[in-house]
């Protein structure tokens, strides 16, 4: 690998991904992937945090390596992995949570949400999810962490959890830091504004999802939530308004200012179809390249093999280390 700054960042196959996913997190991806040693992962260990049907999740696995693929990430030039495929990620989270403290897990605040919607299901995985997320990152030295702003928490815990095990056993891990995108760091709920756009929704028309068709997106964007008045201007009494015009932002790389300029004196109806024309614009052709892919499934195992051997490898350096530095007596070879 050339000699640049390291970025790893994680999707969990969970469902299919949503616009927020989208804008949140690929579009990033897509954007940074060149000027970074870039590490992307399928995160199938942490979709397990909650209950999944194990047909559908596998099934997810394949539609999420084929959308990557869609979105452009180059599989020469990033490596893409499925993190089960990995071992040294279990190992590291063992590791980890030997320097973590249960009450920086129970306060996190997707912990509080993700138990109160899987009441009957609050395990031990699921409060250990961000240990396993910080062991994500520190096995691959990273230094950029491109993510949503709902993972910002996370993303912090990974830095303690670093600076933790290097004071303790000497030098160890980089700090990573995280990379939140200029808009659209949080795509909100169409259907209900004050909430983050979620591909668990069981409100179907809350979210654009990225197998959406075309006249799908335009439908779902002409019943999204607006506010009184008429004025098509961000601020924080118009929720509904703001989180279209982010989104348009978002797609179009306008700026709000452009954006209110260009919708002022236009109604509510009128901009909304033409939200949904522009969504649909970029969203309908990655859609198709997807299904493409899809079809292809050695391709996939293809790529995801060579990723988890090239992932692998560099996991495996700083997994020896951290052994090492703990005191685990290194298994004789040969
Ligand atoms: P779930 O809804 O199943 O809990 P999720 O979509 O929140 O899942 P991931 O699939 O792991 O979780 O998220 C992948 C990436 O998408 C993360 O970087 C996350 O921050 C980002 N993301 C998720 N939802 C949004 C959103 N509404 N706006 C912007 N980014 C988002
Ligand atoms: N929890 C993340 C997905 C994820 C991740 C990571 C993101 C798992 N491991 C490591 C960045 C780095 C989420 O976005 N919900």
């Amino acid at each position: 690998m050339e000699d640049k700054k390291i970025l790893f960042s994680a999707i969990q196959p969970s469902g299919i991904l949503t616009i927020g996913n989208y804008l949140g997190a690929l579009k990033n991806f897509r954007k940074l992937q060149s000027d970074y040693n870039s590490v992307f992962s399928l995160a199938d260990l942490h979709t397990l945090t909650v209950r999944q049907d194990p047909a559908v999740l596998r099934k997810n696995t394949y539609e999420l390596a084929a959308l990557y693929l869609a979105c452009g990430i180059d599989p020469e030039e990033s490596v893409l992995f499925v993190q089960s495929h990995v071992a040294a990620h279990a190992e590291l989270t063992w590791i980890l949570n030997t320097v973590c403290y249960p009450g920086e897990l129970s306060r996190m605040t997707q912990f509080k949400d993700k138990s109160l919607k899987h009441e009957d299901n609050v395990n031990m995985g699921l409060m250990d999810y961000p240990v396993l997320m910080a062991a994500d990152i520190l096995l691959y030295q990273t230094d950029l962490v491109p993510i949503g702003a709902d993972q910002k928490q996370h993303l912090e815990l990974a830095r303690d959890l670093a600076i933790r095990f290097n004071n303790r056993y000497g030098e160890t891990f980089r700090v990573p830091e995280g990379y939140f995108g200029k808009t659209a760091a949080r795509v909100m709920s169409l259907a209900e504004p004050d909430r983050k756009m979620s591909k668990s929704d069981s409100n179907l028309n809350a979210f654009i999802s990225m197998n959406d068709d075309r006249d799908t997106i335009i439908r779902k964007f002409k019943r999204a939530v607006t506010d009184s008045g008429s004025s098509i201007t961000a601020s924080p009494e118009k929720p509904g308004i703001t989180n279209l015009l982010t989104v348009y932002c978002a797609f179009t790389d306008k700026s709000l200012k452009e954006a209110e300029d260009e919708f002022e004196g236009k109604g509510y109806g009128d901009f909304k179809l033409a939200v949904g024309e522009t969504v649909a614009d970029v969203i309908d052709p990655i859609r198709l390249e997807k299904n493409r892919i899809l079809e292809d499934k050695q391709y996939i195992d293809s790529v995801l093999k060579s990723g988890a051997e090239r992932a692998e490898r560099l996991a495996g350096r700083t997994l020896a280390k951290v052994y090492k530095k703990v005191g685990l007596v290194p298994r004789a070879r040969g």
